[in-house]
């Protein structure tokens, strides 16, 4: 099943009684047929693919805040379901060419589309034989926000898609035996039997063909990996991905416009890669019942006086300044702002008062999924190649032995570099929690670098062998002068609003009626592997529970 099909076996026993029935007095009957509020329709300037800005004074039956993967599987079935759906979403629609005539730029050009409200560029791999690479850019609602908290900067996408824009597509589905760590309170069967692969068929995941991927130029530093990986007695696994393997395979025949084979990723891909906004936001758009507000951000969301919520939103411009500010309402608010997103939304809104009944588990266990990035310098007879896609297709699996899986990362540059570059998930146990900072009205995150630690050594358990077998040494240059772990970042972040925890068994948040998370904070910090099917699986189930059960 895709996302744009009809809904498969489990899905078609859904009911929208359940849920419906929850909506109580505030759902008239005229809203439950049409959907879209008839304010909404009144405002109604600037239709775009994804519809019309919400209207002040808006009323939804149900407000989802992001657009990312939960969002993206809650808007979709609760559609299916036929709820009526806003969607409000921070970043842009990313729906409009730019002066190149391009939506997104290149890796090797970052401009203002790049990064997320910064005046410099922070590219992951930040310098290059020691020499720092970051360079000055306009300051504009980008499509990747590098979010500094003291102990750890968090990379996540902006704009409609979420993360699905600026990731690598990398879609892996955790090895079973290791589930009961991941989602201790999910049963694995029914995640494995109906909800995995509901999800890696919506998202549209296929694998890299062998044929293509033995013998093409663009993936000699995967074939380097795997060789050596496979000479220190480490697995080589396959990674499946989201990114369409024909399409790529053209571009390597020079017979469509290059996208990963063109140094499109970190800042989006302008062909190939199946985001979001070509698989499940089409789908719940189609339904005529799902509108998207880009440039949008919800900064409040407390009880409505009857009954509902009033959920506050700043409109912004591509400078990031509010121009306007809008009060709607919603019989049921869906927290889907990525793992931090939430979280920083939910410990503000308890601690100043807004949501108070919010329990003490909001904004604990958090965690980075063990990220830690690292370079190898390879023999002068071990090339990676000057051509790299962009788009990794396979990882060393050592976690049961050593905690760690290493994706075999690209290094895009353009000329060789005998880098082979990688970025580790390690079981890392540490967790950090938010808290709300009334001196400086921020929400601060109390990950310290140093645990980073932990995750280095289990990543070591691998590279520290192949450097053995290999004769070969840690890249210094590519993190700082003279650094060799980046242990500064994550990619994954997980937590803040853990299922069974600060929500029930399926994201109903504890304390509020008709309050839910449906995103990545309700992963208690570690995936094992690259999350995002992870967050898309459990979004289904709990989605599904949820408008069966309503509450
Ligand atoms: P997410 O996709 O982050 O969506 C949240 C959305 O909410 C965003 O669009 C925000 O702009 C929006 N938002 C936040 N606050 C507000 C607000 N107050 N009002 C309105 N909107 C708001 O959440 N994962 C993999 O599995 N495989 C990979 O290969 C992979 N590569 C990655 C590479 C990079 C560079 C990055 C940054 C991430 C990567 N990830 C990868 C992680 C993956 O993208 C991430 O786990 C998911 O996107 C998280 O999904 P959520 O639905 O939790």
């Amino acid at each position: 099943m895709s996302a744009t099909s009809k809904p498969g076996p489990g899905t078609s026993k859904l009911s929208r009684r359940g849920f419906l029935a929850g909506t109580g007095s505030v759902l008239g009957a005229a809203a439950l047929g049409g959907g879209l509020s008839a304010a909404h329709a009144a405002a109604a300037p600037a239709a775009s693919r994804f519809g019309t800005p919400i209207g002040n004074g808006a009323h939804a039956q149900a407000l989802v805040i992001g657009t990312g993967y939960g969002g993206s599987v809650a808007a979709l079935r609760l559609a299916q379901a036929g709820v009526g759906v806003e969607m409000v979403e921070m970043g842009m629609a990313w729906d409009t060419p730019g002066p190149d005539g391009k939506i997104f730029c290149d890796l090797t050009s970052p401009d203002y589309r790049s990064y997320w409200l910064r005046t410099q560029t922070k590219a992951p791999v930040d310098y290059f034989l020691g020499f720092p690479i970051d360079r000055s850019i306009p300051k504009h609602t980008g499509i990747l926000d590098a979010e500094d908290f003291a102990g750890i900067t968090v990379y996540q996408g902006r704009g409609i898609g979420g993360g699905s824009l600026v990731n690598g597509g990398m879609a892996v589905t955790p090895k079973r035996e290791n589930f009961g760590m991941i989602l201790p309170s999910v049963g694995a069967d029914e995640m494995y039997n109906v909800y995995y692969p509901r999800a890696n068929a919506g998202l549209g995941v296929g694998v890299v063909d062998l044929t293509w991927f033995t013998k093409t130029d663009w993936y000699q530093f995967a074939r380097v990996g795997r060789k050596q990986a496979g000479r220190s007695g480490f697995p080589f696994v396959f990674v499946p991905d989201v990114y369409d393997w024909n399409y790529m395979q053209q571009e390597d025949a020079g017979t469509v416009t290059r996208s990963a084979l063109g140094q499109e990723l970190l800042y989006g891909n302008n062909y190939g890669k199946k985001s979001l906004q070509k698989t499940y936001i089409p789908a719940a758009v189609a339904t005529g019942k799902v509108n998207i507000s880009p440039l949008h951000k919800v900064t409040s969301v407390s009880p409505a006086p009857g009954g509902g919520y009033t959920v506050l939103i700043d409109q912004l411009d591509t400078s990031g300044d509010v121009v306007t500010s809008k009060q709607v309402t919603a019989d049921k608010v869906f927290f889907a702002a990525g793992s931090v997103g939430t979280s920083k939304l939910l410990v503000r809104l308890r601690d100043t008062g807004r949501l108070p009944n919010l329990n003490a588990h909001v904004g604990q266990n958090w965690g980075d999924n063990g990220n830690v990035m690292v370079g190898r310098a390879n023999q002068i007879w071990d090339p990676t190649g000057s051509k790299q896609s962009t788009v990794p297709c396979g990882g060393i699996d050592n976690w049961t032995a050593g905690g760690a899986f290493a994706e075999v990362a690209p290094l895009p540059t353009g000329i060789e570099t005998w880098a082979s570059l990688y970025l580790a998930i390690t079981n890392n146990r540490h967790r950090a929690q938010f808290t709300w900072n009334a001196g400086t009205q921020q929400v601060d995150l109390s990950w310290q670098q140093a645990w980073k630690q932990d995750g280095i050594t289990m990543a070591k358990s691998i590279f520290d062998k192949i450097n053995s077998t290999e004769g070969t040494i840690y890249r210094t240059d590519l993190f700082g002068v003279y650094k060799t772990w980046n242990d500064t970042l994550t990619y994954h972040p997980l937590g803040g609003a853990v299922l069974n925890q600060a929500t029930d068994n399926y994201g109903r948040l504890a304390g509020y009626r008709g309050l839910y998370v449906i995103d990545g904070a309700l992963i208690p910090g570690n995936t094992t592997v690259n999350p995002f099917v992870t967050i898309t699986a459990l979004a289904e189930r709990n989605i599904e529970n949820i408008i069966a059960n309503g509450g």
